[in-house]
């Protein structure tokens, strides 16, 4: 089965969807360990409510990117997983840290990429006047954002979305991605060859597609 290190910034929707995927049996996998670099947040509860092993390294106590880059690695290879997960993760990773992982490591990222690289995903979308918002998993390279698209999830911007109200929908939208993501990953539909995402047998030429909900 699949073991998985989920990195968490923040609330840990994701990662809650996550566990709740693995413990309806959907995802063939467990989580090894949750990592956040911010010892209040929230998804930390969240894990070790699940008695899930749990580990805080802080980015201010490091000087450099790169020291606190390796003491995420020495914390993630000692849970010895075989992905690590991006769910609201807020630092951005060092080439060495990604080289590292290289076609292990996710990220959840709240735009339909390329569309929104960064921050401010939903403001940008409402600003530019966007029909249609959603959130992309895609493998991480060191070009933030960058890296090659696995699958999205659409939803359509309404005519009184408020910055609050869209995020809120792209969140649900996240939490059908990932876990379905994962899932490929666990059931070995979805593998990473030499740069390039492959299903079920075929290199993806344009991400999947998940329907939608209703
Ligand atoms: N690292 C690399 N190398 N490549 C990616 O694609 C990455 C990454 C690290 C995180 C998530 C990403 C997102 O989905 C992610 C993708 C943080 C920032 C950021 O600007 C940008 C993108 C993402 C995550 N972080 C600030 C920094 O200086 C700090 C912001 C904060 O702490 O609130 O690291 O959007
Ligand atoms: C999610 O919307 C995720 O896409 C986004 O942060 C939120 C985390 O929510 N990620 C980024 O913006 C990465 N820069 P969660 O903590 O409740 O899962």
């Amino acid at each position: 089965m699949l073991k998985i290190a989920v990195l968490i910034s923040g609330a840990g929707s994701n990662l809650q969807a996550i566990m709740d995927a693995v413990a309806r049996g959907e995802i063939d996998g467990r989580i090894a360990g949750v990592l956040s670099n911010r010892a209040d947040a929230y998804g930390l509860e969240r894990a070790k409510a699940q008695g899930i092993a749990t580990a805080v390294i802080t980015h201010g106590d490091f000087a450099e990117r790169a020291a606190f880059d390796q003491a995420l690695i020495r914390q993630i290879d000692a849970w010895d997983v075989d992905v690590v997960v991006l769910a609201g993760f807020m630092r951005i990773l060092t080439a060495a840290f990604v080289g590292h992982y290289e076609g292990r490591l996710l990220n959840i990222h709240p735009s339909l990429l390329p569309r929104y690289k960064g921050l401010h995903t939903h403001r940008r979308a409402l600003e530019a006047g966007d029909l249609e918002h959603g959130c992309s998993v895609h493998y991480v390279t060191a070009e933030l954002d960058g890296g090659p698209v696995i699958a999205q999830a659409t939803i359509p911007v309404l005519p009184h979305d408020t910055e609050a109200s869209l995020a809120a929908r792209v969140h649900e939208s996240e939490h059908r991605l990932y876990p379905q993501v994962l899932a490929w990953l666990a059931d070995g539909s979805l593998q990473y060859d030499a740069g390039r995402p492959r299903f079920r047998g075929q290199p993806l030429a344009t991400p999947l597609q998940l329907p939608p909900s209703r």
